[in-house]
């Protein structure tokens, strides 16, 4: 048992000193340090926590470590023992750890507690305990008392597998980040429109041909994988050996095959499960024929068939069905559905969907689980109060999913979707706002917003929360997955570890910077770095610091600035602001690049112009006039594909004398649907075109050194999207 040594340290209501992350229930600081030296015994009721803990730190110190049972140590001032005690009084997931400079205890009831007492433990140690450098000095651990354990027992992660496709190596590294972080579910979306990710005996066409996007495969080319094949798959032998290296780390893995809306990779294969209809309608993603047939009962049978092989891979309650965005007007059009709707007296889509889901939580119940889906499953009639609703949409949707007794995850857009923009100017979508790490750390599951509050038995169905990342923008720039999760990722591991009333952005943050920051370079992340504040003001550039440690580089020509460029030591006096580039700098990793907020750093013209094109837009609302207005909000989508043979061309009514001309592609500012391949020429007298520039991540820039008549965007190959949009062009002075 811990010893009476505790009555002796000081009560202090903060871990700050410690800056864990999430932050521990309790923090009692003691006095002096216990030091790591070779020879250090780790005795512990549980093997797994004990290897685990040795490697690490055999690793890191370099010091010799030697592992036993329990009790094997207890003699031996040099050690660490790790109890597990079913009958202690310490909360599931709980954990005591007691440090003394003699040594150092962790009590739990249950081995997870364990391994979560050896995750603050290693928190205490030098960062280093994370990267595996040998040779560092001063392994010390300063002398404390933690008393912890999890608010919510559900804290997550979702992963979009489907759209950007994840190989083994990260999801294994995430499996170890995620335990960092006493993260204990990984949810995986294995299934969706643009990729089936995981190997089904019955139906090896799933994966030889629905896991592969490109030109002659059954699934388009989208969101930059380009005219090439992409795409990838986990077998089943895979995936159960990831499953159980999750489970030594205490990490449940979800899968969820997303249906019945989302499944263009399965009818890519299998055409006969869609509806029969003389018309197709599109999803919200612009999808068309992904969604099930709910009259057809052969569906079912392959459904189940499915089922059955998910059920035996993933050991997790729950098998996640999806439910969400569902073009449910395929329904309203196909005779066997109208014939279903008729014969169970049903009158809506939502029924439909409701029948869908009803039937999905057979099957998934056949086999030993429970459904999970996304929030639209609560709508259209009833369902099993064991069904566990994910809530995604907004704060009203969690609160109606609350209200109607269902237990509920919070993954709602604007706190927790990790493939939002944590900025304006950084990559992302935006549809749920800007989402940066303080909107995600405020979030208290339990409590809804200020519109929709949850009352005590509402809050109490709240089961925990996650952050998601959806992947249609990650396809570039490299570790950009890394970039999304990290650190939004922790501050989501506090909300859902640390109770309310101990928990301060502030506070956090100073942990964050001071400490996690470290720690998350040593796991080997590389972490999104918040970027310098620049304003220009009585000719000078004022840099306000993003944290109190940044390293802060610049250039004074306008290029970016890299890890030997001048670091930033205060004010700079120059009557040439627009020429100075600022980054902050974490070793090598470094933030986006940024000018002085207050300072435009090209002068733009809006010569009048002219557009000629063989594409025709969608509707009005994305006409062509919309590139020649200079108003970045609105834009051009086509009716189709972009091909070879495709041009836009932008004719000036005078020539313009310009240095620069910036052609980007896509949607403004989320940067998707552009041109995967083309040329942007140019000419000087309107008639003759010059190639100027190929076009990269949607993007070609020309420099024409006298005035020009036109510039052409030439497609070369379809764009790998069903849509292609322009943008207004840039023309720099
Ligand atoms: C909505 S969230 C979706 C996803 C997209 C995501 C992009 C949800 C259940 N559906 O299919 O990837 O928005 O943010």
């Amino acid at each position: 048992m811990l010893g009476a040594a505790f009555s002796t340290f000081a009560i202090s209501t903060t871990a700050q000193n410690f800056n864990i992350i999430p932050k521990p229930q309790e923090v009692k600081e003691g006095n002096g340090m216990f030091e790591i030296k070779s020879g250090l015994a780790i005795s512990s009721d549980d093997a797994f926590c004990a290897e685990y803990l040795a490697e690490k730190i055999k690793n890191a110190a370099g010091v010799d470590v030697v592992t036993g049972g329990a009790g094997s140590a207890t003699a031996s001032n040099n050690c660490i023992s790790i109890k597990v005690d079913k009958s202690a009084e310490i909360p599931q997931e709980g954990y005591k750890l007691l440090v003394t400079p003699e040594r150092v205890e962790i009590l739990a009831s249950t081995g997870t507690g364990a391994f979560y007492g050896v995750q603050t433990l290693m928190q205490l140690m030098p960062s280093a305990i994370y990267g595996g450098a040998t040779g560092f000095e001063n392994w010390k651990i300063p002398a404390v008392e933690i008393n912890d354990y999890p608010r919510f027992s559900y804290r997550g992660l979702m992963l979009d597998v489907s759209r950007t496709f994840f190989g083994l190596e990260t999801l294994y590294k995430f499996a170890d980040w995620l335990a960092y972080h006493k993260v204990n579910k990984f949810h995986l979306h294995i299934v969706d429109d643009n990729g089936w990710r995981i190997e089904i005996k019955k139906y090896p066409v799933l994966t030889q041909k629905g896991a592969w996007r490109g030109p002659g495969e059954v699934l388009p080319p989208t969101f930059g994988s380009g005219n090439k094949r992409y795409g990838g798959f986990y077998t089943q032998k895979e995936m159960k050996e990831f499953i159980k290296y999750c489970k030594e780390r205490h990490i449940e893995v979800i899968p969820e095959i997303d249906l019945p809306g989302h499944s263009k990779a399965i009818a890519a294969c299998m055409p006969e499960i869609l509806c029969q209809k003389d018309k197709d309608f599109e999803s919200v993603q612009g999808e068309i024929g992904n969604v099930f047939c709910v009259g057809r009962e052969e569906n079912y049978k392959i459904l189940d068939n499915i089922i059955k092989e998910i059920a035996s891979i993933f050991e997790s309650d729950y098998i996640h069905i999806g439910g969400d965005e569902v073009a449910m007007e395929n329904w309203l059009h196909c005779n066997r559905c109208k014939e279903l709707m008729e014969r169970e007296g049903m009158t809506s889509a939502d029924q439909i969907q409701n029948y869908f889901v009803k039937r999905m939580s057979q099957i998934v119940e056949k086999y030993g689980k429970k459904m999970a889906g996304w929030d639209e499953i609560i709508d259209g009639g009833e369902l099993d109060k064991n069904t566990r609703v994910y809530a995604w949409k907004s704060m009203k949707r969690a609160h109606a999913s609350v209200s109607k007794g269902y237990p509920t995850i919070i993954q709602v857009g604007e706190y927790n979707y990790v493939d939002m923009k944590q900025s304006p100017l950084e990559r992302g979508h935006n549809w749920a706002g800007i989402v940066p790490i303080e909107k995600t750390y405020s979030l208290d599951p339990c409590a809804g917003n200020s519109q929709y509050q949850f009352t005590e038995s509402q809050a109490a169905l709240v089961i925990g929360s996650q952050v998601g990342l959806w992947t249609e923008l990650l396809n570039r720039p490299a570790r950009f997955v890394e970039y999304q999760i990290f650190p939004r990722l922790a501050a989501s591991a506090e909300v859902g570890w640390t109770n309310q009333n101990l928990r301060e952005w502030n506070d956090f943050h100073k942990r964050l910077t001071e400490s996690h920051y470290d720690r998350m370079y040593n796991m080997g992340i590389a972490f999104r770095i918040p970027w310098p504040e620049v304003i220009y003001e009585d000719n000078t550039l004022k840099v306000k610091k993003p944290f109190k440690s940044a390293v802060i580089r610049y250039t004074t020509d306008g290029s970016e600035p890299t890890v030997n460029s001048a670091t930033y030591n205060g004010d700079i006096v120059t009557d040439k602001p627009q020429e100075f580039r600022f980054a902050t700098f974490y070793n090598q990793f470094k933030s986006i690049t940024v000018c002085a907020s207050n300072v435009e750093r090209y002068k733009y013209l809006t010569p009048d112009v002219e557009i000629e094109s063989s594409l025709e837009a969608m509707s009005q609302r994305w006409s062509i006039d919309n590139i020649k207005d200079y108003d970045s909000k609105t834009y051009f989508r086509s009716n189709r594909k972009a091909q070879a043979g495709d041009y836009v061309t932008y004719k000036f009514k005078e020539a313009v004398k310009c240095s620069m001309i910036i052609v980007e592609t896509g949607i403004p500012n989320i940067d998707f649907y552009g041109v995967t391949d083309g040329i942007l020429e140019y000419s000087y007298n309107g008639v003759d075109f010059i190639k100027g520039a190929e076009f990269a991540d949607n993007v070609a820039t020309l420099h024409p050194d006298k005035p020009i008549k036109a510039v052409r965007i030439s497609v070369t190959a379809p764009n790998d999207a069903h849509t292609l949009c322009l943008q207004d062009i840039k023309v720099v002075e």
